[in-house]
């Protein structure tokens, strides 16, 4: 069932011009006297409060004491000195449904998040989730020495956590996992902050996603800096965000356009660069969005050094974002007169310069303008900051005692048990799952039932056509959990009526409606970081790749986020993402990489490689049961290969493959032949030619996962053959077998009658479909080198060079 945007030559051929309209530059208009005294005197706390917390940091990173506290602060501390105005003003306007996603400076946007959702929640709401969080962890030390009103016990709470995380402590609001850079708390609507500048520009429009699919109240706020406006994750995210279909193609009643603001906080500088007048070209940020789409993404430029500006503009866009008229983009200029870090000389800018923004301080302003207007006295405003600062010089002290707020022990297995979070999960929300039909009534499940599941029939192997095949296991799998968990959507480029990139979902456009399956723009590093925030909003997400090789344009939205953020929350959050990635052939050097090597490299990736029918499916079931985020590629050579192996066929029922499993495909005792990927066919061509003309047995087991890995049945299959050979068509060279080899040879030393041959791809860039035979290892080059360097081959002739001398040669070359 294709779209209908049908597109006309006499439209588009049509003499016109394109119109922008005028982008508002600090258009507020005071209305201090709408403010009731309470909320002006909030504002002014919160400010106090961040300034302190912050003089406090940067007083212990450069004196190493303060307040005769002495503590050394070994790690980062980006201060936003100057910037509390518009932290401020953006939290007053939000409540804890909203949720904020940060940078590596956002200690004050943490702070003013927290302390206006405490102000907001009942104080039953904040005794739960105080008590609840971490089994009251923090409250613990707070509580022991804080009787008083529940807010105040609240303020202290956060205040205490948000030190305790900075310092590394156990107390911390992520157990000292996250620290200054990467804190957060989403009982307030705090997600991670984010130490990759600009990370959340493409992580926020996710849990925007998450927002509008589920259904759920509330904005995202992605703030970040000025110079991110030249990364571009942010220009992919922003892309994203901004898709017609979600007004042109989605159910209207899921709300319209993605409820997200992308607010820089316009600090003139990136550490030194000056993004207007040096570095980019814009001028006013706010300019950008008159690019991205017609409604120029609500944009305008905001005093952020005032925080009644802040809010009139948060809540303008606020309402705008509810409506449905998403995404919107504020261009909040305030100024850092911190450093970028403490140890910062400011050798970039100008002490005048400095000077000048000292003293408009947001801070001194706001306290001249609301005690000269009569709104709050004076003496008040003073003796309000007075308990601030007691108050987070108190948390202070509390979180840099070592023995009220300890560290874990650094022979402490924490990091490792949150590597993973190892949970099973069905279905992320109760609520039924949005299906355009039943899934016995789906064509393509229909055509699907009457498929060949077993590898012969009569007798007989399945002609291609009939055999049930790899693209029929994935689709099953993913049919099973999108029938059972609502929360479950896949997207990626030409997901939607193309059929996914080869063909996977095909049938599934007819089966989900948009919201569920759809298109993207081709914005990698906007495709995983939206996988990653729908994740860690706690909805499940699949997200495709179309070829290994486009990896690196999501280098760090998989690399640094995806993988990270379960381990650096201390297990708070999920990351039930699976992330599909089609390994190429026959398309030369730029489409034909398996690049699992990369992934397997990165900690806190599961990477499996399933390349039979049956391994396909409950391989992806169990990475869509689980909570992690699971790198599962699939090899275009094989799509549609039938299941060779497994003699009682795939089953038409539901089943899992745990992950860290290998699987032996062929018995034998000679010798053992270890695969990953689709070089498993290979493989088994080369124990035939084994068998034939050498009487030989080869045991063949496919790894299917690289990370986890039970390495128990290799060591018992090498413990019994004495000889090894490990064969991928990944460049040999790092590659995923040559790690399993090394630990193979530590594991099984004593049993093996020579060491470890790893095979793979030539360390080259992949040539021409017409020259691949010189690049992935040919079922020949397996003779060849057990000939060499495994096992004489009585009379045998190789036709490839793979002795230890070519191996020595080709390193010293490089290739
Ligand atoms: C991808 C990336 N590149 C470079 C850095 C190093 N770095 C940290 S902060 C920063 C400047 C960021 O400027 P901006 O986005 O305006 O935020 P601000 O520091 O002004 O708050 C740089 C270059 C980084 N952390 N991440
Ligand atoms: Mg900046």
């Amino acid at each position: 069932m294709p779209k209908s945007i049908i597109v006309q030559p006499e439209t588009v051929f049509a003499r016109s011009t394109i119109q922008f309209s005028d982008i508002p530059v600090n258009a507020y208009q005071d209305d201090l006297a709408a403010y009731p005294a309470a909320d002006l005197l909030s504002i002014w706390e919160d400010m106090c409060a961040i300034r302190e917390f912050e003089t406090i940091l940067n007083e212990i990173k450069l004196k190493g004491t303060f307040q005769g506290i002495a503590y050394q602060h070994a790690g980062p501390a980006h201060l936003s000195i100057g910037q509390e105005a518009a932290a401020v003003g953006m939290a007053f306007a939000l409540t804890a449904d909203d949720h904020i996603y940060g940078s590596h400076r956002s200690h004050g946007e943490i702070l003013a998040k927290a302390f206006s959702a405490i102000r907001q929640l009942s104080e039953a709401r904040l005794m739960e989730i105080m008590r609840s969080y971490r089994d009251g962890a923090i409250l613990g030390p707070v509580e022991a020495r804080h009787q008083g009103a529940v807010r105040d016990l609240a303020f202290r709470f956060f205040l205490y956590g948000a030190y305790s995380e900075i310092f590394a402590r156990e107390t911390g609001l992520n157990r000292g996992l996250g620290g200054s850079m990467h804190a957060f708390f989403t009982p307030f609507g705090i997600y991670p902050n984010n130490a990759i500048v600009g990370g959340s520009g493409s992580i926020a429009p996710g849990a925007a996603l998450f927002k509008r699919v589920n259904r759920r109240p509330g904005i995202v706020v992605a703030n970040i800096g000025d110079a991110s406006f030249g990364c571009g994750p942010v220009w992919e995210g922003i892309t994203f965000a901004s898709m017609d279909q979600y007004r042109t193609l989605w159910d209207p009643s899921l709300g319209g356009g993605l409820p997200i603001l992308f607010n820089c906080i316009n600090n003139h500088y990136g550490m030194g660069g000056q993004p207007c007048g040096e570095t980019m070209g814009c001028r006013f940020i706010a300019r950008i969005g008159a690019g991205v789409n017609p409604e120029q993404m609500h944009a305008e430029r905001v005093n952020g050094y005032d925080p009644l500006a802040v809010i009139d503009a948060l809540r303008r866009k606020k309402r705008v974002l509810l409506e449905g008229k998403g995404p919107a983009l504020l261009d909040t200029i305030t100024y850092r007169i911190s450093g970028h870090s403490p140890s910062d000389a400011s050798s970039y800018r100008a002490k005048e310069e400095i000077e000048r923004w000292r003293e408009a301080d947001s801070i001194q302003a706001f306290r001249r303008r609301v005690s000269e207007s009569g709104a709050v006295p004076a003496d008040l405003l003073d003796s309000a900051a007075d308990r601030m600062r007691a108050m987070v010089f108190d948390m202070f002290r509390l979180a840099a005692d070592l023995e009220a707020s300890p560290r874990v022990p650094v022979d402490s297995e924490l990091v490792g048990s949150v590597m993973f979070s190892n949970r099973k999960v069905g279905k992320f929300d109760d609520r039924a799952p949005e299906l355009m039909q039943s899934v016995a009534d789906n064509a393509r499940v229909e055509q699907i039932r009457g498929k060949i599941r077993t590898p012969l029939h009569e007798g007989r192997p399945v002609p291609k056509m009939k055999a049930y095949n790899i693209r029929d296991a994935i689709f099953e799998a993913l049919v099973h959990r999108f029938a059972m968990d609502p929360t479950m959507i896949a997207f990626g480029e030409e997901n939607r009526d193309w059929g996914g990139a080869f063909g996977v979902y095909r049938g599934l456009t007819e089966l989900l409606p948009y919201h569920r399956l759809f298109n993207t723009p081709i914005s990698e590093a906007g495709i995983v970081g939206a996988a990653v925030g729908y994740g860690l909003e706690g909805g499940r997400v699949v997200a495709e790749l179309m070829y290994a090789d486009f990896m690196g344009r999501a280098g760090d939205e998989i690399f640094n986020q995806l993988a990270k953020w379960q381990a650096m929350s201390a297990a708070q959050v999920p990351m039930p993402v699976v992330l599909r990635i089609s390994v190429g052939a026959k398309y030369g050097a730029q489409h034909s990489q398996d690049f699992s090597a990369l992934v397997h490299h990165i900690p806190g990736l599961k990477v499996v490689y399933p390349v039979t029918p049956y391994d396909a499916k409950g391989m992806m079931n169990a990475a869509l049961a689980g909570t992690d985020p699971v790198v599962f590629f699939e090899s275009q050579k094989i799509y549609d290969f039938g299941e060779m192996f497994e003699d009682s066929g795939v089953p038409e029922d539901y089943y899992e493959i745990e992950l860290a499993e290998p699987s032996i495909k062929r018995k034998g005792q000679d010798l053992t032949i270890i695969t990953f990927g689709p070089a498993l066919y290979t493989a088994i061509g080369a124990a035939d030619d084994l068998a034939a003309q050498f009487g030989l047995s080869a045991e063949v087991i496919d790894l299917r996962s690289a990370v986890p890995l039970n390495y128990n049945p290799l060591v018992d299959s090498v413990r019994r053959t004495g000889k090894v050979l490990l064969l991928s068509d990944a460049v040999e060279r790092g590659s995923v077998m040559q790690t399993v080899a090394a630990n193979l040879t530590q594991l099984a030393f004593d049993y093996l009658d020579a060491p470890p041959v790893v095979l793979g791809a030539r360390n080259w860039i992949t040539p021409a479909a017409e020259l691949e035979a010189m690049f992935f290892p040919q079922r020949g080059w397996l003779l060849d080198a057990i000939h060499e360097r495994i096992l004489p081959l009585k009379g045998y002739r190789p036709a490839t060079n793979q002795t230890l001398e070519e191996l020595a040669r080709r390193a010293r070359l490089g290739v």
